[in-house]
């Protein structure tokens, strides 16, 4: 009789101990899923952190944007980023108030604007305000469609 005990002793340790062996792997898993969730909260953060897409607008020395056309989506959020490219003079961006408030870019310097586009489909003229800039072609335009 106390010999089947024994054995039941020593199962029960034996069970025990395979049991904290089993203790071992879960935390393991638990170790791997954290970090499989940090992982993807942190894939979650990147487009946060990057925010919406940048849309270039570069005002050139020649009188002219490049490009002379973005497109956006209906209600699609950007950053705007006008970027003069002309180290000797200012250029702006006029939009009769439809994207901002008239902008002036100094020489190499860059500004930038989140802007939404309006609901509906169609187009927003900009141009350069500076004499004589938008008659010698520096214009340009927002397509909004899906
Ligand atoms: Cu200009």
């Amino acid at each position: 009789m106390p010999i089947p005990m024994m054995t039941g002793a020593s199962r029960l340790t034996a069970g025990t101990s395979r049991c904290s062996g089993a203790r071992g792997r879960p935390s393991l898993a638990l170790a791997v899923l954290a970090a499989g969730m940090l992982l993807a909260l942190l894939g979650g953060c990147i487009p946060r952190a990057i925010g919406p897409r940048a849309v270039t607008i570069e005002l050139m020395p020649d009188f002219r944007y490049e490009p002379r056309e973005v497109v956006v989506r209906p209600g699609e959020t950007v950053r705007l980023v006008l970027r003069n490219r002309d180290d000797r003079l200012p250029h702006e961006f006029r939009s009769a108030q439809r994207v901002a408030p008239d902008i002036r870019v100094e020489p190499g310097q860059a500004h930038e604007l989140r802007w939404t586009a309006p609901p509906e489909p169609g187009a927003i003229a900009f141009w350069c305000g500076m004499p004589g800039h938008r008659k010698n072609g520096m214009a340009g335009r927002i397509v909004i469609r899906p």
